[in-house]
């Protein structure tokens, strides 16, 4: 399966960082900055060099908390599917910049975006923040609507 990467960064006063997406596939929606894993990356890798790309701040690979995956299949585009491994950091160096792909923002906790975010955020978002690890699998139809999901248990 497709590999990508999805990081959510942590401010000081406990503001979530999250980015509009300017263009390709999430354009219009608000959501962490990530992308897909490079042939021959390292996952982690590849979460480092999407933050850097999209906002300009780094983050040491020590402090990348890893939180999870989620499975994610649409309709009709196998092409599509993809496992999107979910990051944290509580810690960052540099400033935030606009980039070509990402328009970033801090939002606190209790105000995040869900009504223009990807449909399946508001199932795992919070846990996330709350200090969880996930793992779902999701299923979108044609229309970009979830048609199921379930959540996968690891002992
Ligand atoms: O590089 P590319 O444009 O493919 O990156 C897509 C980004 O969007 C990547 O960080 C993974 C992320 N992403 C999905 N689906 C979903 C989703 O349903 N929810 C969230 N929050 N992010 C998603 O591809």
């Amino acid at each position: 399966m497709r590999q990508s990467t999805l990081i959510f960064v942590f401010n000081p006063q406990k503001q979530i960082l999250l980015a509009m997406k300017k263009r390709g596939f999430g354009k219009d929606k608000w959501n962490g900055p990530g992308g897909k894993v490079e042939p021959g990356e390292t996952i982690i890798a590849a979460a480092s060099r999407e933050l850097l790309e999209e906002t300009s701040i780094n983050i040491a690979p020590e402090l990348m908390e890893a939180r999870g995956v989620l499975h994610f299949h649409f309709s009709g585009k196998p092409e599509w599917d993809q496992d999107v491994n979910i990051f944290v950091s509580h810690g960052y160096t540099g400033t935030f910049e606009e980039s070509e792909e990402m328009k970033p923002a801090w939002f606190d906790i209790d105000k995040i975006p869900y009504d223009a975010m990807w449909k399946d955020d508001q199932f795992w978002l919070q846990r996330v923040i709350n200090g969880e690890s996930v793992e779902f699998e999701f299923f979108f139809g044609d229309d970009g609507f979830i048609e199921e999901y379930t959540e996968v248990y690891t002992a």
